[in-house]
This record gives structure tokens, sequence and C-alpha cells, in this order.
């Protein structure tokens, strides 16, 4: 088993595990993405939660799997080895315990990669790791980024199909452009040991907080862990599925949609007996892009409740913030 370096679980945030249930949660929705009436329900979704199930979604199972064995594989090597191959994550590489620059910490060690070109490749880590024999993961890395790109675009049409904006690429020509500002990571969540004298407590594997992206798309291992936060604040766990992706909406896409979509806060606490593995791309515009709410979909006299700004100004924003703030409030107008 990986026991992550130097633990020091007292210096972890912990979550309360007995907080408040909303007793008329309906359960994450599940579309499947064949079905005819897949845009009216992501529409609904993306209103309702900003998080859904997607089956249905064409990603072989075979690729899914090759990457988690790959990053199986990365995470069992040694400290060293693993900051060699991606270099000490700054933001991106390989990092431990230490999310983002400003103090955030959690139960986790990662790979976080830069993706050019929407999903063509994840240089310069996927480089660095090919030379320190790491092949298999950067050679399925590159069919996984590929489809999972696709998959996000085919999504991005379907929304605007739903919403009825006359556009169809308004949303997918974001990440699918060859400046698009993608982002990878892969989690892993080691077992964490139970916290002595402190029943109802869990320790934090990755702190809640909203994803600045337009859109994100997880898979993970049968391994639970991750939670959403409701309108209400309480937190919901979601049942784990292999198979499937889980994808939430990101910031930049309640800006688009002037605040009809609900970019939604999540975080995912360790758990105590089995390793957790996430895979999650991250679809972001390309950095001189302007974030607005598209014409199409703004009512009569309706007015943008965000002043403008470009991905490449929210992004330094979102770098200087801590995982748990609410990065679009000093961007709203009102
Ligand atoms: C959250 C979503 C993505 O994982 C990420 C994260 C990034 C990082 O880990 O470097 C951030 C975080 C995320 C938001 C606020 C800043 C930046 C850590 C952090 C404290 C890669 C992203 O794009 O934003």
């Amino acid at each position: 088993m990986v026991v992550l370096e130097n633990p020091a679980l007292e210096h972890l945030p912990l979550v309360n595990l007995h907080a408040k249930q909303t007793p008329s949660f309906s359960g994450i929705p599940t579309i499947d993405l064949s079905r005819p009436n897949a845009a009216a329900l992501l529409v609904r979704a993306c209103e309702d939660l900003g998080f859904f199930k997607v089956i249905g979604h064409g990603v072989p199972q075979d690729v899914m799997s090759r990457l988690e064995a790959a990053a199986v594989d990365f995470f069992s090597r040694p400290l060293a080895d693993k900051e060699r191959a991606a270099g000490v994550a700054n933001p991106v590489g390989y990092g431990s315990k230490k999310i983002g620059p400003n103090g955030d910490v959690g139960w986790v060690e990662y790979l976080l990669m830069q993706v050019k070109g929407g999903g063509r490749g994840a240089e310069p880590v996927s480089a660095l790791l090919k030379q320190q024999g790491a092949e298999e993961l950067c050679s399925v890395l590159e069919a996984y980024l590929w489809t999972v790109r696709r998959l996000a675009c085919r999504m991005l049409e379907l929304m605007a199909e739903g919403l009825g904006v006359p556009q169809r690429d308004a949303f997918s020509r974001l990440v699918a452009d060859e400046e698009s500002d993608c982002m990878f990571r892969l989690n892993h969540y080691p077992p964490c040991p139970p916290l002595q004298g402190m029943p109802g407590c869990g320790l934090t594997g990755f702190g809640e907080h909203t994803d600045p992206q337009v859109i994100s798309l997880l898979r993970s291992n049968n391994t639970s862990g991750l939670q959403i936060s409701l309108r209400d604040g309480s937190w919901v766990p979601v049942p784990p599925d292999q198979s499937s992706f889980f994808v939430n909406v990101g910031d930049s896409m309640q800006v688009l949609t002037n605040g009809r979509f609900r970019s939604v806060r999540h975080r995912v606490l360790a758990n105590t007996s089995k390793p957790r593995f996430s895979m999650i791309y991250f679809g972001g515009p390309p950095p001189r892009e302007r974030l607005a709410p598209i014409p199409g979909l703004m009512g009569e006299g309706e007015e943008s409740l965000y002043r403008e700004f470009t991905w490449s100004e929210y992004k330094k924003a979102a770098y200087t913030t801590r995982l748990a703030d609410n990065r679009l409030g000093q961007f709203e107008r009102w």
C-alpha cells in the first residue's frame, strides 16, 4: 500500500460526517447520450445541480482501464522518481498533499498537466514522463485525451441545442480551439488511517471548490469519496461508477449562461479502506477569449451578472485564491 510521505494528519482539514442531510434529494441524474432526449436532460441537470452522470458516452472501457492501470503504476513509484518524472507541481507536475500555491492541503497525490490544442497532447509533462520510462502512461494518455475531448464537445453541442442557442458550437468551440487552455489531472487518494479519538470526522482528500473552466469530465475507480454541494449547502455523496463519466459545470460556463447553469461545489473525502483513483479533464477556453453571456441566451433587457473578463485574467485571479473561495464573486456586477 502506498502511504503519503510525512502524513502529519493533524495538519489536514477535517469534515463533519454528521452534517445535515437533504431528505428531498432525488439522486444524481444519469443521462444516456445515445437517447434522443439527452439535450433537454443535460440542460435540466446543469440548471438544477450543475452535475450529472453520463452513460452511452462512447469512450471505450479499454482506454479508461488502461489509463487507470498506468496511473496506478505511476503512483506506486518512489516519491523521488515521481518528482523527477513529472517535475514538482507548480502548478503542473507531480504534487503530494499541497494543492495550488496558497496553502491548501489534502490527503492526495496527483499529476497535473496542461493539455495543448484542446486535447491533442499533454506537453511538457508528457515529454518528461516519456524520458523517464512512463511510455505506457504517455501513449494511453494521448488516446484518452482525444476521446474525452470529443465527448466534451459533443455534450457542449447538446447543451447549446437544448438551450435553443442557434450557433451549435457556441460552447464547444471554446474547448476545441488550437489555443484552448485545457488541463488534465490524475489523482490518487490512498486509504487514510482512521482518525483516533475523533468520531464523526473524515479527512479531506480534496477540499471543496468549484472548477474555473467551462466543463469537467471525471472518471474514477469504484471507490467512493466524491461529494457535491446542493443549493442549501448540504453535501451529498456521489456513488462511484467506474464505467461512467461524472460531469460538472465550471465557473466559465456559469458566466456564459448568465447564471442559468450552476458551477457546482464539490469535494473528495479520503476513504479509510480503499484507494481512490480519478482522472479529470478540464475543458478551458483560449487565454484571450472574452467570457460573457452568449447573446442568443439573453432575454429582452437582461443584463450580464458579471463584468467582462478574459480567461487569462480569470485564471490568473484563480491562482491568487484559496480552494474554497468564491472565485466568481469578484467578477459579479451587483
Ligand atoms: C480546481 C480545478 C482544477 O483541479 C485546477 C485546480 C488548481 C490547481 O490545483 O492548481 C487550483 C484550483 C483548481 C482552483 C483555485 C487555485 C487553482 C488550485 C488553487 C488553489 C487544476 C484548476 O484549474 O483550478
